[in-house]
């Protein structure tokens, strides 16, 4: 990687992207069996940052077996509280590496520093507070059945034991997030973990598999394999060893992995994509709304499951939210995440910035007014600038699709009926996120309620955490990440029942 191509990182960062970037299987670094790698490049200059090992079908075998191994070895001796020390490590140990973790996921995945540092603190948070939960698994007790009974004293009880080995396959937009998200509960829980990092974002995913080490999980606890999707996740997804697949990306992958885990009835969490909806009545705080509403849109890049991107205005206040939502926009510093001052980073790939574009370029002939962005912005990084359609309409393809991008569409609503709002913010295939603002706290609660999705914030949107049970309706996949939800997506429940 040469200096000049991007702007400077510290000294470790550049020393990790020199260093060999295996494969992590069984506690050990290696390359692909086949030797194949992985070329990742800077989304905003899109210069080479390294070549990580690439694993494919093999490499997948052996670190299921390693994981098999791990499981039903050391790891499994390993009480609840034992868990939650190495996960308490993990967590100072992430926090003792944040610049360069922090800085990994700037050059590898294009985000403005300030939301690399978010997620830092975020994968931080989520091992202590995953930690707590390894040591408060608990089943209950309960009545015996009457046939059993029936011969005299028993006893009923249940146990909360670890799925067993999880293959997680996971997106790009925010690597360490991710991977995180993933992991603290799996290993609170007591399962061992495949992960598969998304081809984009190699890097993050290994620092963190060469922490996972150090801070003492046995090995094959945790094993890393970056690879294409089609050849490693499938490998993962069809693998006759994994009992369970959890997965983030979009619908139509996640649709093909559920057809691909029939077979082995493997159990599946998915979060998949949205098209969340953002309401906003004409009594809502409009120095907080206009901010608000265009970090709901454009944060990440718009690249961001959560993202809301329909946007409903009351027909009273329209003109000037979107004046003022102009006007924010035009404001944004967009360049390359290692500077300080950037607040939108480029699209992942020259492919994401054509799909964006292809959804901007169709808008306007569908009868969608542009009130911002639209152009093209020329260089070698992936930009598209913040772009904002009004008058767009519910059966514009900008309305109805996921675009991973920086683009918001917004209706008018012209009436008071909460009933009649609700049936246009919930006329979608997705229903992940949303929010609502109004400075009234009883139309927040009616609207929060009349919202099909998993996660509705109020004068705030995507207001998510380790504790908060996140997750979609509808095509937005299935159970919850986070909070207790998150651990139960990790543990079977066995019932006992003795005769005593
Ligand atoms: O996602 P993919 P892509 C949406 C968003 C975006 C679109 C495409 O709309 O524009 O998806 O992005 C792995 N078996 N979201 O193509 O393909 C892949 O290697 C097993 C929403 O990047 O779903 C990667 O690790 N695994 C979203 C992961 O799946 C397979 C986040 C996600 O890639 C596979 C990302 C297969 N057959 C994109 N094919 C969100 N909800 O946050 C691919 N993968």
């Amino acid at each position: 990687m040469s200096e000049a191509t991007h702007p400077p990182v510290s000294a470790e960062t550049r020393a990790f992207l020199d260093s060999r970037l295996d494969l992590l299987i069984g506690g050990t670094a290696r390359a692909a069996e086949d030797g194949a790698t992985l070329a990742t490049h800077d989304p905003a200059t899109g210069a080479l940052l390294a070549d990580v090992a690439m694993g494919g079908a093999r490499d997948v075998d052996l670190a299921v077996t390693a994981a098999r191994r791990a499981f039903e070895g050391p790891w499994s001796r390993l009480s609840g509280f034992e868990r939650a020390r190495l996960l308490r490590r993990l967590a100072l140990l992430v926090e003792a590496n944040a610049v360069v973790l922090a800085e990994l996921d700037v050059l590898d995945n294009g985000m403005p520093r300030f939301i690399a540092d978010l997620t830092v603190r975020n994968a931080v948070e989520m091992f202590d507070y995953y930690a707590g939960w390894a040591e408060r698994i608990e089943g209950i007790t309960t009545e015996p059945p009457a046939h059993v009974r029936a011969m005299g004293e028993a006893l009923t009880y249940t146990t909360r034991e670890a799925i067993g080995v999880v293959g997680q396959i996971v997106p790009w937009n925010v690597p360490l997030s991710m991977a995180c998200l993933k992991l603290a509960p799996a290993l609170a829980a007591g399962c061992t973990v495949v992960l598969k990092p998304a081809e984009e974002t190699p890097l993050s995913a290994l620092l963190l598999g060469r922490l996972v080490l150090e801070a003492g999980f046995p090995e094959g606890v945790v094993n890393i394999v970056n690879g294409d999707g089609a050849v490693a996740g499938a490998a993962l997804v069809t693998h006759p060893d994994v009992d369970k697949i959890a997965f983030t990306g979009s619908t139509e992958v996640g649709k093909i992995i559920i057809r691909a885990a029939a077979d082995t009835l493997k159990k599946l969490s998915l979060e998949l994509g949205g098209k969340s909806p953002v309401v906003v009545f004409d009594d809502a705080d409009m120095d907080l709304a206009i901010p608000g509403v265009a970090m709901a849109t454009f944060f990440l890049q718009g690249q961001n499951c959560m993202a809301g991107t329909r946007i409903f205005v009351h027909e009273r206040i329209h003109d000037r939210f979107v004046a003022g939502l102009a006007d924010f926009v035009g404001g944004m510093a967009m360049g390359h995440g290692m500077d300080p001052a950037t607040q939108v980073g480029p699209l992942i790939s020259a492919k994401q910035r054509a799909r964006v574009e292809a959804f901007i370029d169709e808008a306007p002939g569908e009868g969608a007014t542009l009130v911002a962005g639209g152009t093209r912005v020329e260089g070698p990084g992936h930009f598209v600038a913040p772009t904002i359609f009004t008058d767009t309409t519910p059966a514009m393809r900008v309305v109805r699709e996921e675009v991973f991008g920086p683009v918001m569409a917004i209706q008018r609503f012209g009436t008071d009926d909460l009933d009649a709002i609700a049936r246009q913010a919930n006329d979608s295939v997705f229903g992940l996120s949303g929010s609502v603002w109004t400075r009234d706290l009883s139309t927040a609660h009616r609207m929060a309620s009349r919202i099909r999705s998993g996660h509705v914030s109020v004068n705030c949107h995507g207001a998510v955490g380790s504790n908060i049970p996140f997750g979609g309706f509808k095509q937005s996949g299935w159970g919850r990440e986070f909070g207790r939800e998150g651990l139960d997506l990790y543990l079977e429940t066995k019932a006992i029942t003795v005769k005593l």
